[in-house]
């Protein structure tokens, strides 16, 4: 039977990817995001592949994400794959000269916008008793880096969440897991840095991994059968050893 995925943060960078990726395989799509321009192109270019239907909503907003997910018409309500990935990186400053809005979006956005989608999201599930969940975490929810504080807080908490989520969801058959990347050339550098050009040099003197080497393994995760579940994956590019261990030319 044909699968219906979620996918927040599909607007650009690994849920584009991911989106494409699962429209190829005929898998209806939910995706969601802020820029509703981009949402309707999408929505126009993957509908040539598959059923889409967006969601346009900011995952900080409580009661627009309920609302959004209520408002799915029958034929996308049943959820059968959560991807969620929206996220950002706000900042990259010592831990005494953050800022406290920069803080506020990542808690907001990576830990507690993960759990709004989640929580309008999981009661079809546990009904059903079945479905799967990923979390797109980072490397950086698995090692702290200089200045990386509080966004690699929020990531070590979806890894956390990831855990009790696959703990908590296991009587119901539900399979939940995280992806977790190490440096991926998306627009996550120039949100990072808020436009400044510092962010066209992150990427620079080694090949990253590209939004679609992270929907490949996605779509890998999704696709095992029915009693595989993989819990946790940590990928880099190949020059990239650690958070802070990167093999750049000169
Ligand atoms: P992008 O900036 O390309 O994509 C981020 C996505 O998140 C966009 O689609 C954006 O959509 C969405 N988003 C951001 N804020 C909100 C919000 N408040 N409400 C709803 N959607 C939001 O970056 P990536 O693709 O790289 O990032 C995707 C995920 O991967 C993030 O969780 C990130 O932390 C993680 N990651 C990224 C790595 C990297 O090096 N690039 C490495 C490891 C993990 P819109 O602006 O339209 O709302
Ligand atoms: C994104 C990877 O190393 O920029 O999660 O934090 S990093």
């Amino acid at each position: 039977m044909t699968k219906t995925a979620l996918i927040t943060g599909a607007t650009s960078g690994i849920g584009y990817a991911t989106a494409s990726e699962f429209a190829i395989h005929g898998i209806n799509l939910i995706l969601c995001g802020r820029r509703l321009e981009r949402l309707e192109t999408i929505q126009k270019d993957l509908g040539k592949l598959t059923n889409v239907h967006i969601l346009n909503f900011d995952v900080r907003d409580r009661e627009a994400t309920f609302k959004a997910i209520e408002s799915l018409p029958e034929k996308f309500r049943n959820i059968d794959i959560l991807i969620n990935n929206a996220g950002n990186a706000h900042g990259l400053d010592p831990i005494n000269e953050g800022s406290i809005d920069d803080w506020d979006a990542m808690m907001d956005i990576n830990v507690k916008g993960l759990l709004y989608v989640s929580k309008a999201v999981i009661p079809g599930m546990t009904e059903r008793k079945s479905g799967h969940i990923i979390n797109i975490g980072s490397s950086a929810g698995k090692e702290v880096y200089p200045k990386g504080n509080v966004y690699c807080g929020s990531k070590h908490a979806v890894l956390a969440i990831t855990e009790g989520m696959r703990i908590d969801l296991n009587p119901y058959g539900i399979k939940v897991g995280s992806v977790n990347p190490g440096l991926v050339e998306t627009e996550f550098s120039k949100v990072r840095f808020k436009g400044d050009k510092i962010a066209d040099t992150i990427y620079q003197g080694y090949k990253a991994l590209q939004a679609e080497d992270v929907a490949d393994v996605i779509y890998f995760a999704i696709s095992r059968p029915p009693h595989v579940n993989i819990a946790d994956v940590l990928m880099f590019c190949t020059a990239q050893a650690s958070s802070t261990i990167v093999n750049k030319e000169n």
